[in-house]
């Protein structure tokens, strides 16, 4: 999979305002700050496309990215487990992810869960890997920030969180905005995901067909 081009769409401040696009579409969702849009500007090769921030929590909005004329959609939501928010806003957080992944649509094909590298998942973490069961949408664990680690480390905290989250080491990749690590890895899984979606409407256009 090459990305060819990547466009801002839009941005929603309301889960029920997220329109149907036709095209599949690929959620990231993680803590603030655990480096979502820095993410999104790697690996499709663009320097200011997403929004970066030093300041945690500043990202609010459901952000679209169209990838080469609708190939698919990235989907950048806000990010969760900042501390320095009112209860109000963390209740308005989660019921914008929730209602954006219950989404009426069924476009999600792939939700990449980002994780620090350094950090070992906690509550939150866990309980978006709850929401992605109990909603049958299939993830990638992002490993985020492996620069920061050796080689050694890399591999040890990469256990760690497939033993806390309860996933295969091979659905977690490891990457670094810094070092551009893991761009290869990430467009080959995308591919493989948007081709098994394609897959399936064919399958379901054929059985369709035959009632
Ligand atoms: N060292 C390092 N810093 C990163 C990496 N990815 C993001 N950051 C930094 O982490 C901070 C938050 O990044 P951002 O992409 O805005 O995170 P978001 O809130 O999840 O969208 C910024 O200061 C980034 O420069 C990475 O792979 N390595
Ligand atoms: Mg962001």
């Amino acid at each position: 999979m090459i990305i060819k081009n990547a466009k801002f769409v839009v941005s929603q401040s309301d889960s029920k305002m997220c329109k149907d696009y036709n095209c599949p579409e690929i959620a990231i969702v993680g803590k603030s700050n655990v480096g979502k849009s820095s993410f999104i500007n790697m690996v499709t090769s663009s320097s200011k496309l997403a929004k970066t921030s030093s300041t945690p929590g500043r990202t609010r909005l459901i952000n679209y990215f169209q990838i080469n004329g609708g190939e698919f959609m990235f989907v950048d939501l806000p990010g969760y487990g900042f501390a320095k928010v009112t209860d109000e806003e963390k209740m308005k957080w989660g019921s914008m992810i929730e209602g954006y992944l219950a989404n009426k649509f069924g476009r999600i094909v792939n939700v990449l869960v980002l994780i620090d590298i350094r950090r070992t998942p906690d509550q939150l973490d866990k309980q978006m890997v709850k929401y992605l069961y109990y909603y049958n949408l299939p993830f990638t664990i992002i490993a985020t920030k492996a620069d920061k680690l050796s080689r050694m480390q890399q591999q040890k905290q990469k256990q760690i969180i497939a033993n806390e989250l309860g996933v295969g080491r091979d659905n977690i990749i490891i990457t670094s905005y810094l070092d551009r690590v893991g761009i290869k890895e990430t467009l080959d899984k995308i591919e493989v995901i948007l081709e098994a979606n394609k897959a399936e409407i064919v399958a379901d256009e054929e059985a369709e067909n035959k009632e």
